[in-house]
C-alpha cells in the first residue's frame, strides 16, 4: 500500500499547517495520525443514539472521555461548542460541524444547510471545519456551491476543509449502493477535486450484491476490502483519509477495522457511537486499543 500523504507534502497555507498540526501531531495518536470523537448526532440522528448510555447525551461527559482517552479532536454543532467547550480549551482540539441535516425526512434529496460559518469556527479557535457534501443526490449542485463558498472561506482563513464524502440517493442505489466501492470511491476522488484538505468516508464494501447499472469498472472487480480502502485513499489524493465507525460493533470487529484502515493507508480514524455508547470504562479502554494500533500502523 502506498504511505499516506504527509503534512509536509501538502500544498497548504501556514495558517492551515498550525491547525492540521495540532490535530495530526500534538494530539491524539500523534506521528500524522488523528483520532477524532465526533458528537453531531443529536444534529444527524437526534437524541436516540443516546438511549444505549444515557450518559452520552451530556456534551460534558463526551468531553471528559475526549481529555481522559488523549482524542486528537472532538468534533461539535456551534451550539453546544460555544456552551460546553470552554473549561476544554487547550485540552482537546475543536472541529466545528458546519452544516447538518435531521434524519426525519428521506435521504432522496439530501442536502445538508450551513449552520455556522467558517468564521465562527476562527471566533471558536477551531482547528478545522466539518462540512458534509452528498455525492449523487438531487440537491448536488446546490451542495457544490455552498461548499465551495466555504472552501473559500477556508483558504481566507487559514482553517483546514474536512469533508464528510456521503454518497446519498436513489440513483447511487441503482449503481450499487451508497457503501459500494464505486460510490465511496467516487467520494473519495471528489473530496480532492473539491478541496478538501481531509476526507471522511465510510469503509467500502466488496461483498454486495452488484447491481445492473454499477459502471462496469467496478462490477468486474475482484479486490479484497484491504485493497478497496487502499484504492479509494489513492483516489483522494493528497487529500487525507478518515475512516469512520459507523453504528456500535463490537470490540474485535472495531479493532479489526481499525487496523484494516489504517494499514490501507489511511491518515486516521473518526469513531463517535462505537466510543461513546460503550459505558465509561469500556470507552477508556476501546479508545486506548485502538490509539496504540494507530502509533504501530
Ligand atoms: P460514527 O462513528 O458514530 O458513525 O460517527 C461518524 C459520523 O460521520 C458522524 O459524524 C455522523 O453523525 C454520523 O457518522 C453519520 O452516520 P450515518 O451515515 O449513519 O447517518
Amino acid at each position: 500500500m502506498p504511505p499516506a500523504t504527509k503534512l509536509d507534502e501538502m500544498d497548504i497555507s501556514t495558517g492551515k499547517k498550525v491547525r492540521l498540526h495540532r490535530l495530526f501531531y500534538r494530539f491524539g495518536p500523534g506521528r500524522g495520525k488523528t483520532l477524532l470523537l465526533p458528537l453531531d448526532h443529536g444534529v444527524e440522528h437526534g437524541p436516540s443514539d443516546f438511549f444505549d448510555n444515557p450518559d452520552s447525551v451530556d456534551p460534558d461527559y463526551i468531553f471528559k472521555l475526549a481529555v481522559k482517552g488523549k482524542y486528537s479532536g472532538i468534533v461539535l454543532h456551534v451550539g453546544v461548542a460555544e456552551k460546553y467547550f470552554g473549561p476544554y480549551v487547550g485540552r482537546v482540539p475543536l472541529v466545528l460541524k458546519i452544516n447538518g441535516k435531521t434524519n426525519i425526512p428521506s435521504d432522496a434529496e439530501a442536502f445538508s444547510a450551513l449552520d455556522a460559518s467558517v468564521e465562527d469556527a476562527v471566533r471558536l479557535g477551531a482547528d478545522a471545519v466539518g462540512y458534509t457534501l452528498y455525492v449523487g443526490s438531487p440537491s448536488q449542485d446546490l451542495d457544490f456551491i455552498q461548499c465551495a463558498e466555504v472552501r473559500r472561506e477556508c483558504e481566507r482563513l487559514g482553517m483546514p476543509l474536512i469533508i464528510w464524502s456521503y454518497p446519498r440517493g436513489e440513483a447511487i442505489e441503482k449503481k450499487g449502493g451508497r457503501d459500494s466501492l464505486y460510490a465511496v470511491d467516487y467520494a473519495a476522488r471528489l473530496s480532492c477535486e473539491m478541496g478538501a484538505d481531509v476526507v471522511k468516508l465510510n469503509e467500502p464494501e466488496v461483498d454486495n450484491p452488484k447491481k445492473s447499472d454499477e459502471p462496469k469498472q467496478y462490477s468486474g472487480l475482484d479486490i479484497s476490502l484491504e485493497e478497496a480502502v487502499g484504492k479509494v485513499v489513492r483516489s483522494a489524493g493528497k487529500t487525507l483519509v478518515l475512516f469512520s465507525g459507523g453504528s456500535k460493533i463490537s470490540d474485535e470487529d472495531l479493532l479489526a477495522k481499525a487496523e484494516l484502515c489504517m494499514n490501507a493507508g489511511a491518515a486516521g480514524l473518526i469513531f463517535g457511537r462505537n466510543m461513546w455508547q460503550r459505558l465509561w470504562d469500556d470507552a477508556l479502554e476501546i479508545t486506548s486499543k485502538v490509539q496504540d494500533l494507530m502509533k504501530k500502523a
